[in-house]
């Protein structure tokens, strides 16, 4: 399987009025909007989210998110992660850390060492491994692409189902790529956009996790996760 990762530069913005006019102004091209459902998955403990990793199925493509180590300096604004979008690597990462975890501080849940992950039923390597769905809506997303001199830089502005509307400006960098470039690209455009706020800005799941499961969102936020 393909091992082929890149890292997710964002950074998220409150939506005004206004956006579109701007994201217009700025040489942003539209190019479409579509919806989509996203569930998310996790062990009843939390194993992933409290180490930042990110399992979720939108609409039957799976993606595995975890926090990417870069040289860049740290930025409160602008978020990095990992993308993994095949499927068997994202089992054998997954069972690792459930794997580890299991070894160190939680009780056997049925799996042995050399459980194969099994890829025949849906669910059937979810069951294995314990991960239930933990989040599930759907997301309305309008998307921009601004082309720059380094790259192009995508803008999303998405409404969830669940009523809350949140911007993203994004920048996809292949693994070993200039993160720099890409924080600087993101902070510039924010600039033109006249996003000035220096408040970190919530994302759909932290509202989702508020209003539907407090006890994981206050687990998370307690972990500095959120
Ligand atoms: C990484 C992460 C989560 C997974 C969802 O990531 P996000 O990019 O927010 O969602 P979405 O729908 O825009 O995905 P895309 O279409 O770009 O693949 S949920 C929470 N996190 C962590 C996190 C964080 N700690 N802080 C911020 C600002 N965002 C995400």
């Amino acid at each position: 399987p393909s091992t082929k990762m890149t890292v997710e530069v964002e950074r998220k913005f409150v939506c005004d009025a206004e956006i579109m006019r701007k994201l217009q102004d700025i040489g942003a091209e539209c190019v479409g909007e579509r919806e989509f459902g996203d569930q998310y998955f996790d062990s009843p403990d939390f194993l992933l989210t409290l180490k930042d990793f990110w399992l979720r199925c939108r609409d039957g493509q799976w993606e595995l998110k975890s926090p990417a180590v870069s040289e860049a300096p740290a930025e409160t604004l602008c978020t990095r992660y990992r993308e993994i979008t095949s499927l068997p690597v994202i089992q054998s990462e997954v069972s690792k850390i459930i794997r580890e975890s299991n070894c160190s501080q939680r009780k056997q849940i049925g799996q042995t060492e050399d459980t194969p992950i099994c890829s025949t039923g849906d669910t059937k390597w979810l069951n294995e491994l314990g991960l239930v769905c933990f989040a599930e809506f759907r997301t309305q997303r309008c998307s921009y692409v601004l082309e720059r001199e380094d790259g192009a830089v995508r803008v999303d502005l998405d409404r969830a189902d669940f009523g809350y509307c949140v911007g993203e400006i994004e920048v996809l960098v292949p693994e070993g790529g200039d993160v720099n470039a890409a924080l600087q690209s993101i902070t510039s455009i924010a600039e033109q956009l006249g996003l000035n706020s220096e408040k970190k800005v919530k994302g759909k799941m932290d509202v989702f996790l508020q209003r539907n499961r407090p006890d994981h969102y206050n687990k998370l936020l307690s972990a500095h996760i959120l």
